[in-house]
């Protein structure tokens, strides 16, 4: 598919795409492929204003009606899935396999987010008090700002999305102003699904908002907007969480990753290296969930270490679009010149470095192209302790599991972790309130590539926030607790007596 093509397949117009001074380049080749219009600040409040007015509509729809609308939307994204997987591909330069999966995501959660459209559920409280009812309830929080980051252009809008929609939560949507085209692409569904599901969806259920960081300094500083999910990089986090905390706002956090695998004696080495190879190299070590530190125990370091350097020695890295190519390329030069900077600091603290850093021939114009990285590191050094978004994984020796654990949780962020071991002791060590850190924590199975049915995020820097699935939907709701007197006495709860 040729780089026209896949714009024309976008339903985007020649219009949309033209006549702004927003400037998208694809990092496939560097070249430019749009120019969009931005959104001011003032059209941003006014669609913060829309999104409101759609609040006071949507929270009166039936919960499993509005699992209907995001029904119809999971339907649209399977009719899109390629078209809007090669957008990806295009814009972001993962692999186009990556972007299929990407949007499959989108469609997984979708699913979830209708099914429990009618699970919505509260808990009944036993009540101290005769003649008494206790119970919760969960109601529709507000409007739902939602801030992503490029490397995952569209399924975390999703995951936020399908469950705020259901949760009876109007959506806008900040996208990366590197990655503006697939959010326009994805409003684009949404309107056809609006147009589908008739009266009910009110106007500005899903917002799109086109621009830069004023633009995401306009959410935090509305009160009309209850709630904002932001994915990408700790800076930004904290500038959202600073915002809102001033209003009281509530965010949804999921920032960086400095994810670990360790790797025990008694590990299957075969599973191990596969595992390594995809959560370290895939999206080209542009993952929150990239695996970026190898803890490997002294005794298998060199039947590992040594088949590692060699497997990403033969990686097929290129156009992202082609068949069989596994890693593309970084999103632009910044991303390649903080890999170099890593680099450096890393052989200044003692590493070795293999492979990794240079631009490749495929690089011209912006595009950036690199051999992905293996660094042996003679311990857990400062550049260690840092995430640079870039395909570096450097790898340490350890004796004791203690040992292993410590060094894997001594890092600031505390997104994903993993171990491979057989030994069932040990997955349980790592595992216990002893082990991992992390919000997510696997046993045989890399670091990234989480399923949508468990609760996505971590802890620490990351922000400690939950999107996605097991109840991170209570995350798009208020809690309400209730009680209801059904007796003709009033005693007061505590046993207090105030007659009068
Ligand atoms: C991200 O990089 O922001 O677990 C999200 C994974 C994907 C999500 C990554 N499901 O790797």
């Amino acid at each position: 598919m040729s780089h026209s093509e896949i714009l024309a397949a976008s339903g985007l117009t020649e219009a949309e795409l033209t006549g702004g001074t927003l400037a998208v380049h694809t990092p496939v080749d560097g070249s430019e492929i749009a120019r969009l219009a931005m959104h001011s600040v003032a059209e941003a409040d006014e669609m913060i204003a829309t999104a409101h007015e759609a609040f006071l509509q949507w929270r009166t729809v039936p919960a499993p009606r509005r699992g209907e609308f995001v029904r119809l939307l999971g339907e649209e994204l399977r009719r899109e899935k390629e078209a809007l997987g090669a957008l990806v591909t295009l814009e972001c330069g993962k692999i186009y396999q990556e972007g299929l999966g990407e949007v499959q995501e989108m469609i997984d959660i979708c699913d979830f987010a209708v099914g429990l459209s009618r699970q919505l559920y509260g808990l009944t409280i036993a009540s101290e008090r005769p003649g008494h009812a206790m119970r919760e309830t969960w109601h529709p929080m507000g409007v739902c700002g939602v801030i992503t980051a490029f490397n995952f252009p569209v399924a975390p809008w999703c995951w936020n999305a399908a469950l705020a929609l259901v949760c009876g939560d109007p959506v806008i949507w900040k996208p990366s102003e590197k990655t503006p085209l697939t959010a326009l692409a994805v409003q684009k569904i949404c309107d056809r699904v609006c147009e589908q599901f008739g009266d009910d969806a009110p106007k500005g259920l899903t917002q799109v908002l086109i621009g830069e960081r004023d633009l995401g300094e306009a959410l935090t500083a509305n009160p009309k907007v209850a709630l904002i999910s932001a994915t990408g990089s700790v800076p930004m986090g904290r500038a959202v969480a600073a915002d809102m905390s001033k209003r009281l706002g509530r965010t949804i956090l999921e920032l960086g990753g400095n994810n670990a695998m360790i790797v025990a004696p008694s590990a299957d080495l075969e599973m191990a290296l596969r595992a390594i190879v995809f959560s370290a190299v895939g999206t080209a070590g542009q993952r929150c969930t990239t695996l970026r530190r190898l803890i490997v125990h002294e005794d298998v370091y060199d039947a590992l270490v040594p088949r590692l350097v060699k497997a990403y020695a033969g990686l097929p890295i290129g156009d992202p679009l082609a068949e069989g190519t596994l890693v593309g390329p970084l999103i632009d030069q910044d991303a390649l010149s903080a890999m170099d900077k890593a680099l450096v600091q890393a052989q200044a603290e003692g590493g070795t470095v293999h492979g990794g850093g240079q631009a490749l021939a495929e690089s011209h114009g912006a595009a950036a192209y690199v051999n992905p990285a293996i660094v042996e590191m003679p311990g857990q050094s400062a550049i260690m302790h840092h995430e640079t978004f870039a395909p570096i994984l450097y790898v340490v020796k350890y004796q004791s599991l203690e040992q292993a654990i410590d060094m894997q949780n001594a890092v600031p962020q505390g997104l994903s972790s993993c171990i491979f071991s057989t030994d069932v002791r040990e997955t349980e060590l790592f595992l216990s309130a002893a082990g991992s850190d992390c919000g997510i924590a696997n046993v045989n199975i890399g670091p990234s590539g989480a399923e949508i049915g468990g609760a996505f995020g971590g802890e620490k820097e990351t922000g400690g926030g939950r999107e996605s699935g097991s109840d991170a939907w209570k995350g798009y709701m208020r809690r309400q607790t209730n009680t209801v007197n059904y007796s003709r006495e009033l005693p007061l709860a505590q046993g207090i007596k105030f007659d009068i």
